[in-house]
């Protein structure tokens, strides 16, 4: 059986403050859309862990799942009510990577170089999916199928596309969007559209 969580909120404040309602899911990112086969997929789970590990499609199809139904709210200011996400949820991978106390971060790595980051809480978010399918179908590419991070409690753009792995870091660190201009953690409900990331930390890259 398939546990479901249901995340929307209450109607009356539905709508983050600066957002639109869409009926349609616009279709969002930088590049191009990578054709990644399901069973070439993997996801490298690794950083401060004490057990990394690589999973093969096979071995994600054999974990638990979970449904999500939730807004969804882009930074360029387009929501879309009522997604009915389904995939695996994140506690079991933790567990099984076995986090160091040292870890407090993530960085989200997907196809083509992209990157985002998040602070482990935000990471752990109960509704938070490995997402394989929305409102009942298989995601297409353009969605970010084969598998998407799905973070529905934070901007959009933290939730990767085209997604490939996990490294979990003692600081934080920016990913793509954040390097380029984009706040380091995009909470919608405190507008956190845009930041400083601090350019010293940039050039040193993360520490692993
Ligand atoms: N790999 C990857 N994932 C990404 C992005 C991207 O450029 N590359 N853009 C993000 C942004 S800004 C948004 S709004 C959502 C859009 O997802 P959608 O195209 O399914 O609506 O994907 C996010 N995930
Ligand atoms: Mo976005």
């Amino acid at each position: 059986m398939t546990s479901r969580l249901d995340v929307r909120t209450p109607e009356a404040s539905r709508l983050p403050p600066g957002q639109i309602v869409t009926q349609k899911w616009p279709v969002l990112h930088y590049g191009t859309v990578p054709r990644v086969e399901r069973t070439e997929w993997r996801l490298e789970v690794g950083g401060l862990v004490d057990h990394p590990f690589t999973l093969t499609w096979d071995e994600l199809l054999k974990l638990p799942r979970q449904e999500s139904l939730c807004d969804i709210h882009c930074v360029t200011r387009w929501s879309r009510y009522d997604n009915l996400f389904s995939g695996i949820p994140l506690a079991p991978i933790i567990e099984r990577a076995g986090l160091r106390p040292e870890a407090t971060h993530v960085l989200i790595h997907a196809e083509q170089g992209f990157t985002t980051n998040l602070p482990l809480a935000d990471f752990v978010m109960p509704a938070n999916l490995l997402a394989l399918e929305h409102n009942g179908e298989p995601l297409t590419p353009e969605h970010g199928g084969p598998v998407r991070l799905v973070v529905p409690h934070l901007y959009f753009w933290k939730s990767a596309k085209w997604l490939k792995g996990l490294e979990f870091l003692g600081e934080d660190y920016p990913g793509f969007w954040e390097q380029n201009g984009y706040h380091m953690r995009g909470d919608p409900w405190g507008e956190e559209r845009y930041g400083r990331p601090d350019p010293m930390r940039m050039r040193r890259g993360p520490r692993r």
